[in-house]
């Protein structure tokens, strides 16, 4: 007869935190939401930390080298899809790792035979004003021209002129060579009254722009997750079938950690990964495995070496995978079932596995709910695709801003990889969807929205560490009654909100 577990599985929306004593002492900015990124014996530090925590999903739309960036700045961790050529996933790791702070890949270029229309279609698309003219209309394309909103006035030029007539021309330009440092560039900006300084190599190709808006990043983002080389860190999702060549590639390209990216991790496949960096590696190399959903699923991957475990399935905005196959778990009680699961072998080994709570979360609070049911940290993919810094179209739908946002199960994605059970044949069916998400700004901007409320219900839980708010949560279920209490109820709002 099969295992009946009877309790039903809850998500984080049916859970609410009660709060806690909090002394004068607990204050949101005295809160530390440093969080280990991989296992460590009791008693010692873990070799990686994040300092927010948050990590960005495996996914197309999701975690590029700019996603990267942008969320190392802020103290978290991207890992960057694997549904992509080993050349190109090392190309993006390389990428983040030779990313230098102020000094930043052009992400606006076009060629010079382009129009004014093309232009403002990129301006929207990128949200940038300076536009780097190029011989390929690509980042390191040969340096033709630079285009501002000082080029040119919408009202006197037709939408047909083209690039090349309006633009700064290259001879005009101030530039500097690839060896130029952070401060000398800054000095070349103020000298000569530039907004932006292109930064070139000897055959003319553009290498990088550095802005004068960006001066003071450093005092900005003392948060940044760096790794000794003062290098931004960075993740990488594998798979289970070219794991052998793609992660030597990766790791030559500067990867500082794996995750095996699959929707479903309690499987030997995910047990000859580990195995494989074991004995090629040993400890040197950290890789986080999953996902699974319940404790037996936690201590097969622990056993087999994993350094983090993720824990969901079928929890993501996108993901079908329950409707499809019949399989998953609300991902609450996933989280709960798990940590349990580590704790015990915690006690048991001395061994701190961290868990990444991946998937569901809706609203600010899921984060901290999920922290207090013992999750060290989040991935997120709806979350983080809504940014400017993801890497998908921002198209205006009936006078909406939205951002394009795919499963990798989705026929979009063809990540069959991550779905894999060891058979030759592709998969016949999708376990994601391809939808659209609400535009909603700049990765910082919202980070900083999103941690200020986790900061301030940990306070009000009385705890200003992690580690603190999983030890001294006090949880309780709510009912479907008490959810409709939770929101705006029996009034009638005088605009809507829009609070995700
Ligand atoms: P969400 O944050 O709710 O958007 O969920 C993101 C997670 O969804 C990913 O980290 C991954 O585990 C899962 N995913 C990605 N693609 C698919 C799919 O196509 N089913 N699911």
């Amino acid at each position: 007869m099969a295992t009946y577990i009877t309790e039903p599985s809850y998500t984080f929306g049916e859970y609410l935190l009660l709060p806690g004593y909090s002394s004068k002492e607990c204050i949101p900015k005295r809160v530390d939401l440093q969080t280990p990124l991989v296992k460590f014996m009791r008693g010692e530090k873990p070799a990686i930390s994040l300092n927010i925590p948050m990590t960005s999903a495996i996914m197309q739309a999701v975690s590029d080298d700019r996603m990267a960036i942008a969320l190392a700045k802020e103290g978290g961790m991207s890992f960057i899809y694997g549904s992509q050529s080993i050349e190109n996933q090392a190309q993006m790791i390389a990428s983040v790792k030779a990313y230098r702070a102020g000094f930043v890949i052009s992400d606006s270029n076009i060629i010079q035979d382009a129009t004014i229309e093309d232009l403002l279609k990129l301006k929207e698309r990128t949200g940038h004003s300076t536009v780097a003219v190029t011989s390929d209309g690509t980042a390191n394309g040969r340096l033709l021209g630079l285009v501002t909103s000082k080029d040119y006035r919408m009202s006197r030029l037709p939408l047909t002129m083209q690039i090349k007539d309006f633009m700064t021309k290259f001879e005009n330009l101030i530039c500097a060579q690839q060896e130029v440092t952070l401060k000398e560039a800054n000095d070349i900006i103020w000298e000569n009254k530039l907004n932006c300084l292109p930064i070139i190599d000897n055959n003319q190709r553009l290498i990088s722009m550095v802005f004068r808006k960006d001066y003071n990043f450093h005092k900005k983002n003392e948060n940044e997750l760096i790794d000794r080389s003062k290098r931004f860190m960075v993740g990488a999702g594998i798979n289970t079938r070219d794991y052998a060549e793609r992660i030597p590639a990766l790791i030559k390209a500067g990867a500082d950690i794996f995750c095996i990216d699959s929707s479903e991790g309690y499987s030997e496949w995910q047990k000859i990964v580990l195995e494989y960096v074991r004995k090629n590696y040993g400890d040197k190399v950290k890789i986080g495995a999953g996902n699974v959903v319940d404790g037996d699923g936690f201590r097969f991957l622990a056993q087999a070496g994993a350094d983090f475990v993720k824990v969901g399935i079928g929890g993501g905005a996108i993901c079908i995978t329950r409707e499809q196959k019949g399989i998953g778990r609300g991902q609450a009680t996933a989280v709960i079932e798990v940590v349990k699961a580590r704790d015990a072998y915690f006690y048991e080994t001395g061994i701190y596995i961290p868990i990444c709570s991946d998937g569901g979360i809706v609203h600010d609070y899921h984060m901290t709910l999920a922290l207090a049911m013992g999750a060290d940290f989040l991935m997120l993919g709806r979350y983080f695709a809504r940014f400017d810094e993801s890497p998908t179209n921002k198209i205006n739908i009936n006078g909406n801003y939205m951002k394009e946002y795919w499963g990798e199960g989705s026929a979009r994605a063809k990540n069959w990889q991550r779905y894999d059970l060891g058979e030759d044949e592709k998969m016949s069916f999708e376990e994601g969807v391809d939808s659209f998400v609400p535009y909603a700004g700049k990765l910082k901007d919202n980070v900083a929205l999103s941690l200020s409320k986790v900061r301030s219900t940990m306070c009000n839980c009385g705890c200003l560490t992690i580690s603190a708010l999983q030890k001294n949560a006090k949880i309780t279920r709510v009912s479907a009654t008490s959810i409709i209490e939770g929101s705006a109820h029996d009034v009638l709002l005088r605009e809507s909100r829009n609070r995700r």
